[in-house]
Order: C-alpha cells, then structure tokens, then sequence
C-alpha cells in the first residue's frame, strides 16, 4: 500500500470512528446542557437537563413490564435485590427504579437498575402508563405468564416507539413452577412451552427466556436462613417454605438436602434459571451505550414534536435541536438501529421453504450481501438497487423493510466515505 493509500484509508477510519454513537452521545450530551441551562427554569429546562444526564450514565437500565401479577416486581427484586412489593393485592401504581442494594447480588457480570412498571393489562387503559414507565429504559424485560393477544399487542405498540425492537427486548416466561404438579420438575415444560411461543409470528423476532422469579427472588434477598434450612423436613414450616420457594422449590429442595446454606442457595438459584437470563442480559447490558444514545435521541426527537415553546428562547432551543438531529441523523447509522432490527424480524418471518425463494427471502439476502461487501470495503451499489426494487413491493412489509434496510446501506456507506461527523 502506498503512504497515499495508508493515509487515505485511516481518514476513512479515524471518520467511521468519529460518526460512532460514542461521538454523538458526547456531543448531544453537551448540546442538550448547554441549552438546558440558558433556559430559565420550566419544563424544557428540565427535559433538556434530565436527557443530557441520563446519557451520562453507564448503569443499563431495564425496563420490566407485563400484566398484572405476572411477577414483573418479584424479577425486580431478583435482579437487584430490591424490595419493591409484591403480593397478589398489592400492585405497582407508578413506574418506580431499584438500583441495585448490593453491587454483587446480582452476580458479578450483572450490573443493571430496574424500573418496575404498572401492569399493562390492557394498551387502552394502562398500556400508556406502562409504555411511558418504560421510555427511559436501556433494556425490555418483558414478562408473560401465558402470552395473550393482550401481550401480543402490546409488545406490537413497542415498534412505533422507537426506543424498543428485537434488539434490546427479552420476553420472559415466568411462573413456570405453576405449571407442574409440586415438586415435579419444570422444565421440560418450559422448554416445551417456550417452544411453542416460538412458533408465534407475532413473537418468533424475540427471544424468549424461562424464568422462576419467585426462587430468583429468594436467592436475590437472600430470604431463606439457617433457621429455614434446619427446618426444611420439619412439616410446620410448610407455609413459609411454600411462600418462599414456591411449590416446586419447597418439595425439590428438601429432597436434595443441601448440606449448608451456600449450597441450598446455589440449589435455588439453578432451580430459578435465572442463570440463563442473567447471561443474555449482561450481553445486552454490554451494548448499553448505543441502547442509551438511541434512547435520548428518540426521547429529543419527541421533546421537539410535542413541547410547545412558551418564549423566544424556548423557540429556538427546540429548533436547535431539532436541527442537530436533522444533521445527526443523516449521518449515524447506528441511530437506525430499531427500525432495521424490526425490519429484519418482520422478513424473518415471511421467508419461504428452502428452494423457493420469496421477495422477503431476496431482501434479507440482499442486505446480507450488502454488509459483507460493505465490511470489506466495496460499495453495495448492486445490493441497494435490489432493495430499491423491493420497496415498489406490492408487499407493505417487504416494500417497507426494503425501503428501511436501503437508507440505512446508504448511510452506512456515506459514514465510511464523507467528510466528516455531525458537528
Ligand atoms: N409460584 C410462583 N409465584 C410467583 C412467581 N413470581 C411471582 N410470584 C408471585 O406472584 C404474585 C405477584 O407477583 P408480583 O411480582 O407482585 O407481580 P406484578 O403485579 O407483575 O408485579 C406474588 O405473590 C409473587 O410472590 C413464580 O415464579 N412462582
Ligand atoms: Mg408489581
């Protein structure tokens, strides 16, 4: 390679690295500051200065919905060891944030706070409360017992939001030690179970994650005691057994014998799953800058559409805004990111059987295409223009995605090439 060619390629470099969401947290953060504090006090001033330090902080945050009584607070608590209440009659009002009371209860790779939201049994009652508790999360946790239409529904008004899709939500079934007779182990049925939602269209795009919150919880907050363990073949202590372990912890765990509390707890934490869903969490948790970026540009996006400026300088703090984020947004593409994991769920669901290839089948294979060529270096020209094809679909959903999946080929490639990042 020539000196030219080595100087050119790191420009290109030193560019793509510049347009990152890192960059463009930095500099909204600052934007959103800045003007916050030239306002005089009101609810701009507020909104602006809340988004500006919510970028600043690194603790990902998730968002826990579901109906009512599903066991959103109890996984709150198992997550973080909080105290948030649970119990049949008692249910959860406003959104309310848990952090976590001791950094390692939740496990070394887990560091997460949690918003506990209202139940969401029904998206014109309470589905609003509920969406709105969840805005500020990093992260949905989404938790069914049996999903219903009504789940279905409202996981489906996550979409137009733009703050959640496949990528940052996790479907997660719970009470699955109802579903067997006590003491019988669940989970062949949860896997059987999860199997079938699977089968869903409306769910297949999300992953989806057993779950005893219960016994989660019990770990989490560290309930069950010496007393309770010396006691666990004692037929008086049925009722707390019960209360704390559920009908299949309080038979399962008496018929392993644990020797001592460290290994009744490893006990109950395996019998929970919570491993399983720790995992995927803290994978996520791991993106929790783009998640975050994402988030406040959403949420600004929204500040400017329905904020009605009460003076001059209100005026023009939004329109500020609004114009950095014209700018911004023509030139991230990691800003997209929603948009383009709902696209690609919604083909993944449409393909055809093997050897018959269907317009969405040749869309994600396009887009494929287009990521590798992109990935080393070659312009995807032949990739946007089957795309461009697929968005004069008479197909909404391949004519949709089509459109989707090329304005974002497009600004991928012009990040890698232009002159520079959104200042
Ligand atoms: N057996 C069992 N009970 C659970 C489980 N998760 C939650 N519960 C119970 O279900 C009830 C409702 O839970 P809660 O967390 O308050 O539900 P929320 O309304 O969704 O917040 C409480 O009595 C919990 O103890 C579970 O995995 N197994
Ligand atoms: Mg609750």
């Amino acid at each position: 390679m020539t000196t030219e060619a080595v100087a050119a390629a790191t420009t290109v470099q030193a560019v793509a690295a510049a347009t990152t969401v890192q960059a463009v947290a930095v500099r909204l953060a600052r934007l959103l500051e800045d003007i916050g504090l030239g306002l005089n006090p009101g609810e701009l001033r507020i909104a602006c200065l809340d988004l500006a330090r919510h970028l600043a902080d690194d603790t990902p945050l998730l968002g826990i919905a579901g109906r009512l009584n599903v066991g959103k607070s109890t996984l709150s608590n198992a997550l973080t060891g909080g105290r948030a209440p649970t119990a049949p009659t008692e249910c959860t009002v406003e959104p309310r944030r848990y952090r976590p009371v001791d950094e390692h209860l939740a496990g070394p790779s887990l560091r997460c706070a949690t918003i506990d939201t209202p139940g969401a049994d029904s998206v014109n009652r309470r589905g609003p409360a509920a969406l709105a508790g969840l805005a500020p999360a990093d992260i949905a946790v989404y938790v069914v017992v049996t999903p219903t239409v009504r789940d279905v529904t409202f996981l489906a008004s996550f979409a137009p939001t733009r703050l959640f899709s496949p990528a940052n939500t996790v479907v997660v079934v719970n009470r699955l030690d109802e579903r067997v007779r006590p003491g019988q182990d669940p989970t062949p049925a949860a896997a059987e179970a999860i199997a079938g939602y699977r089968r869903t269209p409306q769910l297949r795009p999300f992953t989806i994650l057993p779950i005893i919150a219960l016994l989660a919880e019990t770990h989490a907050t560290r309930r069950f005691t010496a007393a309770d363990l010396a006691g666990l073949h004692d037929a008086g202590g049925t009722e707390r057994r019960w209360r704390l372990l559920g009908p299949y912890g309080a038979h399962a765990l008496p018929a392993a014998g644990p020797p001592d509390l460290a290994t009744a707890y490893d006990h109950i934490e395996a019998m929970s799953f919570l491993p399983g869903l720790r995992a995927r969490l803290a994978a996520l948790g791991a993106q929790q800058a783009t998640f975050r970026c994402v988030n406040v540009v959403r949420r600004a996006e929204r500040l400017v559409e329905t904020v009605a400026a009460g003076n001059r300088a209100e005026v023009e703090a939004l329109r500020a805004i609004d114009d950095w984020l014209t700018r911004t947004r023509r030139r991230c593409p990691p800003l997209m990111l929603h948009d383009v994991a709902n696209a690609l769920a919604g083909l993944a669901g449409r393909t055809g059987p093997a050897g018959a290839p269907t317009a969405a089948d040749q869309c994600l294979a396009a887009y494929e295409r287009a990521g590798v060529r992109l990935a080393g270096g070659e312009p995807p020209d032949a990739e946007i223009e089957l795309l461009r094809a697929a968005g004069r679909s008479g197909d909404r959903l391949v004519a949709t995605s089509g459109t989707t999946l090329r304005h974002h080929l497009i600004l991928r490639r012009a990040a890698l090439t232009d002159e520079g990042a959104p200042t």
